[in-house]
């Protein structure tokens, strides 16, 4: 077998995406997520100009070569774009080993661990009420696992949620702004750590206090705290039985968390913004967190992250993977895929895609009593409709970005 063709598609139908679309001598086609959110056309650009030319008749077949190919082959390693790029091209091919052994990529992986994966939603609100109504309309949906993101007196923004309203389609899908309205510029929010740390141990408390004690409860810093912040934090939720507290620090510095697991039981998840093996190596040898965060989509693809998860394994850290609508139908079934067949699964991410987004991507998956199963389609269970994805041209759109009073630039 060889590959024939290799076509980058881009589509906007609730957000961008974008799709690398392999198809083999045989007719069998692979799909792979590219999507890197507010960078796009960069990964659409190293795909196109760098990776296409070196694909076109190799044998898709070789997955590991292939990777260690353009991975090694490059000579300039790492970062978001190469191994968001690398990532589209494993997936499209264990997409097409599947088709090919006529299983889903779940069996390729070792078959099924569990059945089905328990996932987590995110609620918000600005005010309590407003958090509990959308903490009530999750538990309708079927979530039996939330996470909690709250306003904060004082401040406009409820940080690190998605957009909502018209702009949003049906869903909560957006995480980035509508560029008609906003210029193309990236919206800006604002921030006081402080006020945070002193309000948000009351949010659980109120929480808790109206949804017992069961319901597993998440919570993501996104990189807003100092370590010894972080610590304080961390210690001050205790009493609250978090399943996580995400991002707690900037991934930089990964020191910063000896600091803050001396201080705190409250497990610690890390991760969406990594790309390699390596900034989990140390972190997850020294013991620093319990969740491995890592995406397919930027993780360079289910073989890598695959290896990192055994790898995490042997110190019963688990997987935590990242799954918001800014990784496409494609990139989320490939996590599900990973999910259901390592020993060390932990939770997943799920948002749900919009309507639009469906049409473009249909999907084998199936989501219920709080937990996805990819399906049992061959490869990963999703076709791209080209058509639909037509009628949804590229819009510029940026992630917001953040200042503090004095308007000092601050982590998002
Ligand atoms: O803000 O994916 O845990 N989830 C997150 C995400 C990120 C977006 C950034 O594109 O932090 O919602
Ligand atoms: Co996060």
């Amino acid at each position: 077998m060889r590959i024939d063709k290799a076509e980058v598609i881009v589509t906007s139908p609730d957000r961008n995406f974008v799709t690398l679309r392999l198809t083999t001598d045989e007719g069998h086609v692979g799909l792979g997520d590219a999507t890197l959110n507010g960078r796009e056309l960069a990964v659409v650009a190293y795909l196109k100009e760098h990776v296409v030319p070196l694909l076109l008749g190799r044998d898709p077949a070789a997955i590991e070569d292939t990777w260690q190919y353009l991975y090694r082959g490059a000579y300039w390693r790492r970062g978001p774009v190469t191994m968001a790029a690398i990532a589209a091209v494993d997936m499209a091919l264990w997409d097409i080993k599947g088709k090919a052994a006529g299983m889903p990529v779940y069996q390729l992986l070792g078959g099924a661990s569990r059945r089905g994966l328990l996932a987590y939603g995110h609620a918000s609100g600005k005010t309590t009420d407003e958090l509990f109504d959308s903490v009530r309309s999750h538990l309708e949906q079927g979530y039996r696992a939330i996470r909690i993101q709250t306003g904060v007196p004082g401040l406009k923004a409820i940080y690190g949620i998605a957009s909502q309203g018209a702009d949003a389609g049906d869903a909560d899908v957006r995480y980035d702004h509508e560029p008609a309205r906003r210029g193309a510029l990236p919206m800006e929010e604002d921030w006081d750590t402080r006020a945070y740390l002193r309000h948000l141990p009351g949010v659980f408390e109120a929480v808790r206090n109206e949804f017992g004690p069961e319901l597993p409860l998440l919570h993501d810093g996104h990189h807003r705290m100092t370590p010894i912040q972080a610590a304080k934090l961390g210690k001050d939720l205790e009493p609250y039985d978090l399943f996580w507290l995400e991002d707690c620090t900037p991934a930089e510095n990964q020191e910063a968390l000896r600091l803050v697991r001396q201080h705190t039981t409250t497990p610690l998840a890390i991760g969406e913004i990594f790309n390699t093996v390596w900034d989990f190596k140390d972190i997850i040898r020294e013991q620093l967190i319990d969740y491995v965060r890592g995406a397919v989509t930027h993780m360079g693809g289910i073989t890598p992250l695959k290896k990192t998860l055994d790898y995490a394994a042997m110190y019963q850290i688990k997987s935590g993977m990242h799954g918001p609508t800014d990784i496409s139908p494609v990139g989320m079934a490939a996590a599900m895929h990973l999910g259901l067949a390592i020993h060390n699964f932990g939770i997943q991410e799920y948002m749900q895609h919009g309507t639009r987004t469906n049409e473009v991507f249909q999907q084998s998956f199936t989501w219920a009593d709080g937990m996805l199963h990819p399906g049992d389609e061959p490869g990963l269970g999703v076709t791209l409709d080209v058509d639909e994805a037509g009628k949804y041209p590229y819009a510029q759109a940026y992630l917001p970005y953040n200042r503090l009073h004095d308007g000092t630039m601050h982590d998002w």
